[in-house]
């Protein structure tokens, strides 16, 4: 009697470490110790206020710093600037969340990241943004304010 053997693979990869390499994505994962971000062209070049439109088109994300900058390997702290789209008046008081997601690899971080407003009208702490593993990062920040849900992704390569 034969019983159909279902290999999940890469399916059962939820959290850290099991990451293997050879899969051939992006810019040449290899070992996961570090990564070609030159041959990645699914990142976002970070600079200092780099923005977008959310999807929605009802907010735009703007990410006033980044510490470290560009992000890096590990624990990162952004401050994100909120605002209306049509207005560009500051946003404040939304509700944030943010999840950073590895495409090639299907996974997230365990570490939650916690978003704190900022003195400064429409401005947020978000830390730890938490990107453990070299590879393409794309941090998704979903927001609701004022009745309006709105999302923008931050694609960062992390190259070691
Ligand atoms: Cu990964």
């Amino acid at each position: 009697m034969r019983f159909p053997i279902v290999t999940l693979g890469l399916g059962l990869v939820t959290s850290l470490g099991a990451c293997s390499g050879g899969d051939g994505h992006g810019g040449g994962h290899d070992s996961g110790a570090s990564y070609n971000c030159a041959a990645e062209d699914g990142d976002d070049e970070f600079v200092v206020g780099i923005s977008k439109p959310g999807q929605g088109g009802k907010l735009t994300f703007t990410l006033r710093a980044a510490v470290p900058a560009p992000p890096a390997r590990g624990d990162n702290t952004w401050t994100l600037e909120l605002s209306s789209t049509t207005s560009s008046a500051a946003v404040s008081g939304a509700q944030i969340a943010v999840t950073p997601f590895m495409p090639d690899h299907q996974h997230g971080t365990p570490i939650s990241v916690v978003v704190e407003p900022m003195v400064d009208a429409g401005t947020y702490e978000l830390s730890p943004v938490n990107l453990w593993m070299p590879g393409l990062w794309q941090t998704t920040i979903e927001a609701s304010a004022n009745g309006e849900t709105d999302k923008a992704v931050f694609a960062f390569c992390i190259a070691s």
